[in-house]
């Protein structure tokens, strides 16, 4: 039973740190619910996903005339949909979207940019395992009229706010405006993002490590060292740890934050660069496991340090628990990273 006492909701915890933070704007706050409420919509949706083909589609959100959607297609339409006409945003740049994304021209451009990964993990949708929305905001550089590339290339220490939303056993926002990270759980029977993690913190160590350790053959010495460090060869250095890989980055790391653990997707010789994002999964998962006292890092640089090039510019990553970033980052000098 719910107690309205006990309760607070998103809604009324960013109202309090606006008034805690004086820089805070009401207008980052209402583009925060802009979200909330698009991933309300995304998580009712998936919720159906499994349903579609024995039900039919009646009842599904159909934003394009279509009868069924991708998911991950309508939560990029769903994401755009809320923000682009708020006159809080200047322009999107979103994972599944080759281009920057203008906003209406009818429409006065805001002041912040604001970049996505609608559906990540969508493989994952078939086999009713967590997906999760994340999501990044920047204040903009250029001025006045529609927001530009420059306003979107920014490093990730620049974020003004960054989040991600599991849809997992319950849905749940977590975000950062640069002080903490806070997590709402979605009451279902309100439909309200309630608090139910407030101040999340990393352990200063990892219980789990996370790793697609098919790809060892192909990794450096230097990852390939490290990883068998969380195996528990060395146990003097490293104390073994347990596995964890969902292939779901949200989901993975949302474990390692409440639990401890360390999640790495570095380069290997086929892809040097790793799998993930700088834009739209990298900076956004960085600021938030240092929000949380935890690292970030490409092997070498910090992510948040990182200038990006291009939209879709992919990075190694190796983001956790700080200790054992530091680790990696050790073994990699001693070992090498040459693919
Ligand atoms: P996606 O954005 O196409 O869903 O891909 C990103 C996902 C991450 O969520 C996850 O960490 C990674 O891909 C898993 O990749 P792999 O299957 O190579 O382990
Ligand atoms: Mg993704």
């Amino acid at each position: 039973m719910l107690h309205a006492t006990k309760v607070t909701t998103l809604e009324r915890f960013i109202l309090d740190q606006e008034r805690e933070y004086p820089e805070a704007t009401g207008e980052l706050t209402n583009l925060l619910y802009d979200i909330a409420l698009a991933a309300k919509i995304i998580a009712a949706q998936i919720r159906r996903a499994g349903l579609v083909q024995i039900l039919g589609d009646a009842g599904a959100v159909n934003v394009q005339g279509e009868s069924q959607q991708k998911l991950d297609i309508f939560a990029n339409e769903t994401m755009k949909h809320a923000l682009n006409r708020t006159g809080r945003v200047c322009a999107m740049a979103s994972e599944e979207d080759e281009e920057l994304i203008p906003i209406p021209g009818d429409v006065e451009p805001g002041r912040y940019t604001v970049l996505f990964d609608p559906l990540d993990g969508s493989s994952n949708i078939d086999v009713n395992a967590a997906v999760g929305t994340i999501f990044s905001v920047y204040s903009r550089i250029s001025t006045g009229g529609q927001g530009t590339l420059e306003d979107v290339l920014q490093p990730g220490h620049r974020q003004v706010a960054a989040g991600y939303v599991i849809y997992g056993s319950s849905v749940m926002m977590v975000y950062s405006a640069g002080h903490g990270v806070h997590g709402f759980t979605l009451e279902p029977t309100i439909g309200e993002f309630l608090l139910s993690n407030p101040q999340m913190q990393m352990p200063r160590t990892a219980k789990y490590y996370s790793v697609n350790e098919s790809n060892f053959q192909r990794w450096s010495k230097g990852i390939q060292a490290a990883v068998r460090g969380f195996k528990g060869e060395d146990p003097e250095r490293m104390k073994a740890k347990n596995s964890r890989y969902i292939g779901s980055l949200v989901a993975d790391f949302h474990r390692n934050l409440i639990k401890g653990g360390i999640f790495l997707y570095p380069g290997d010789n086929r892809n040097p660069n790793g799998k993930l994002r700088l834009l739209y999964e990298c900076s956004p998962m960085a600021y938030l496991a240092e929000q949380a006292g935890g690292a970030a890092t490409d092997g070498v640089n910090r992510i948040l340090e990182l200038q990006p090039s291009a939209l879709h510019q992919r990075v190694p990553l190796v983001i956790g628990c700080a200790e054992d970033v530091r680790f990696v980052q050790e073994s990699l000098k001693t070992h090498g990273n040459t693919l």
